[in-house]
């Protein structure tokens, strides 16, 4: 981001409210703030926005499974995200939602300029249809002729009326920006991925539904008021919408300035391909960057639900400290990367790089100058004694800011704790104690001083990764965190005026790994898998048992022994379960009845039919029973 830009836009995606918010909505949240308090801090005019994403099929269906309708659904939801970020501090100037009245204005002038432009026309749309993502496949593209290439879900075949979108049109303009702005997708990688599918050829886009009601209509001109909108029209269009696209322009200034979208890889195409080509057809310029970060795991699997491995945020951030987990998330992974979420390397995290390299060389200095200067810290001689300390500190922050904007931010962390490391071996080095011992105690102070001023740059500079913690920091050392001090002290390298430092209590207290409340499971040891049959409480967890309530039940045609239920386990979507019970169960007697569910076996296909888990039963000769709940439980329940 260069100096004579003086607008940022950050922004998020906008979330689907089938779902609360879990550690990948946070991450992606996180680095949006991250980068949204740089702005601000290096006095940049800066918008940042986030919001929900509440129309489209997926959320009907949500809806309609919990008996809501669509709106009050999306109500609950979109109030949890808010208000976890709102607890999380989170920096945004604006939280869009979907459902605004502002916001359709918006889209139906979208859709009115690109018809206009001759860009939108209509047809009949053929193909297949994954609503967990909301996304047209071919069959080609498809897994086993019907499953979704992204997700694995099954998708369902479409075939009705629909506006299209002519994606084809702007090909060409596309893969010259992507050529000519070299930055305009970050990371590198996934800018090669998208340039691989555009150069396989664009297919024009269906941009509305005819199947569904819950979306934004076309605009009354149009006079077809089947239509709603496909929910990517209507989601992408709130970066504009946000800023009064459609309404009065009011905040349009910010397109103009630096646009940063933050996504994760998920939804890089959509954000890649269909967003730049609207916003040609739009007449609008194009972001500035498009930053696709990785995806966060669980020993190796993708989160979800049903496995019952999903990382809620707000527990890792009650137990281990809001910031010290925004610190966790921005160092471990590098930006693009899928990383894996352990209670272990976030422990280290804050012990080693919090503890060890930050907070006890706070403690240190507030130790020190207590001894030797009455906590009185004098900046004087520093240059005198320590210059090479400070140019080399300098030299190493100057570097910084491009990790920020070209989103590195591991990289930002890994270079700034650079400084810190100047700041501990300088202590080892120069041993103040020795010198005070020695009499030369304006050694001593200069070298504390030294310190002092090496922690006050990377308070400034953490501080948009840790807002309160450098607050804390920077106050003990005498200054506040403003635009103001950062030209001072980062821009100008203006050493800290003569201070008396505040005592601190320790700011990053030493966490045992024993203290965990929910140790990860372990790899048995040699002799645990020699004792045959025996398995630990762990493996035996592996198993993930839940009550399911089934909901509908159903004979598969030509099979004496299955049934088709459809069953609740707690979460977004029903599950369908074969199960080989027929023999023993009419399909009647089963709706509305519980049983216990294995919710983590890998999906498998009986009779060409997807099964998502197995009821347990117990069998003897006198025939066979489902494995119940004594008194009826909530959907979802744990069994162990
Ligand atoms: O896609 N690891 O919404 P969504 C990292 N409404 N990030 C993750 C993650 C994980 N395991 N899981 C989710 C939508 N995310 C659309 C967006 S924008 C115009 C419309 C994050 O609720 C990541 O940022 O499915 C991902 O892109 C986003 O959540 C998807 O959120």
């Amino acid at each position: 981001m260069s100096e004579n830009c003086k607008k940022a836009y950050i922004t998020t995606p906008i979330y689907y409210v089938n779902d609360v918010p879990h550690i990948g909505h946070a991450y992606t949240t996180i680095i949006a703030d991250t980068l949204a308090r740089y702005s601000r801090l290096i006095g940049l005019d800066t918008m940042f926005l986030t919001g929900t994403d509440e129309h489209g099929q997926k959320i009907e269906e949500a809806a309609k499974s919990r008996g809501r309708s669509p709106k009050e659904y999306a109500d609950e939801i979109s109030g949890k995200f808010k208000s976890l970020w709102d607890e999380f501090d989170i920096s945004y100037d604006k939280f869009i939602r979907t459902t605004d009245e502002d916001h359709k204005l918006g889209v139906h002038k979208a859709f009115e300029t690109m018809h206009a432009k001759g860009d939108i026309y209509k047809d009949n749309y053929e193909g297949f249809y994954c609503v967990s993502c909301e996304t047209f496949f071919t069959k080609i593209q498809l897994v086993d002729d019907e499953f979704c290439p992204d997700c694995g879900k099954p998708t369902s075949i479409v075939k009705e009326e629909s506006y299209f979108f002519k994606l084809s049109k702007y090909e060409e303009r596309l893969l010259q920006w992507y050529t000519d702005d070299e930055k305009c997708i970050l990371p590198k990688a996934k800018k090669n991925e998208v340039i691989n599918f555009v150069k396989q050829g664009l297919h024009d886009l269906s941009i509305t539904r005819t199947s569904f009601d819950w979306g934004v209509k076309l605009p009354e001109k149009m006079n077809d008021p089947k239509h709603v909108m496909y929910v990517w029209m209507d989601a992408l269009m709130n970066y504009i919408t946000a800023l009064g696209y459609g309404k009065d322009d009011a905040n349009m200034e910010y397109w103009n300035g630096t646009t940063v979208h933050l996504v994760g890889k998920d939804i890089l195409r959509f954000h890649a391909i269909y967003w730049p080509a609207f916003l040609m057809s739009l007449d609008l310029p194009l972001p500035r960057h498009i930053g696709a970060h990785g995806w966060w795991t669980r020993d190796g699997e993708k989160m979800s639900k049903s496995k019952g491995n999903v990382v809620d945020p707000r527990e890792v951030a009650n137990a281990y400290g809001l910031e010290n987990f925004r610190y966790f998330l921005l160092r471990e992974v590098p930006f693009g990367q899928d990383g894996d979420f352990s209670q272990k390397a976030l422990i280290d995290r804050i012990n080693s790089d919090l503890g060890n390299d930050l907070g006890n060389l706070m403690n240190r200095i507030i130790g020190m100058s207590g001894k030797y200067s009455n906590l009185v810290i004098d900046s004087t001689n520093v240059m005198k004694y320590h210059e090479k300390e400070i140019k080399d500190a300098e030299a190493i922050i100057d570097t910084l800011e491009p990790f920020i904007f070209e989103l590195q931010l591991n990289r930002f962390l890994e270079e700034l704790w650079k400084v810190l490391t100047i700041a501990n071996q300088s202590i080892t080095a120069y041993e103040p104690w020795a010198k005070i011992k020695e009499g030369k105690e304006e050694e001593a102070m200069a070298l504390v001083a030294l310190v002092a001023n090496l922690l006050a740059k990377v308070s400034v500079m953490l501080s948009s990764v840790m807002p309160k913690t450098c607050a804390s920091i920077s106050d003990a050392l005498g200054f506040e965190i403003t635009p103001e001090n950062f030209n001072t002290i980062i821009k100008d390298k203006k050493l800290l005026e003569t201070f008396t430092i505040k005592k601190l209590p320790a700011l990053f207290p030493r966490i045992e790994h024993e203290e965990l409340e929910s140790p990860e499971p372990k790899v048995a040891s040699k002799k645990e898998k020699k004792a045959e049959g025996i398995i630990t409480i762990d493996q035996f967890f592996e198993t993930k048992i839940k009550i399911a309530t089934i909901l509908e039940a159903e004979e598969v045609p030509k099979s004496d022994r299955l049934l088709k239920l459809k069953v609740d386990v707690g979460e977004n979507e029903p599950r369908q379960v074969i199960a080989g019970i027929k023999e023993f169960y009419t399909a009647e007697s089963l709706a509305g009845t519980q049983a216990c569910l294995v919710a983590n076996l890998k999906p498998a296909k009986i009779m060409g039919l997807l099964s998502e888990g197995m009821l347990l039963a117990a069998k003897d000769k006198e025939g066979l029973s489902l494995i119940r709940p004594e008194s009826p439980k909530r959907s979802g329940t744990k069994v162990g």
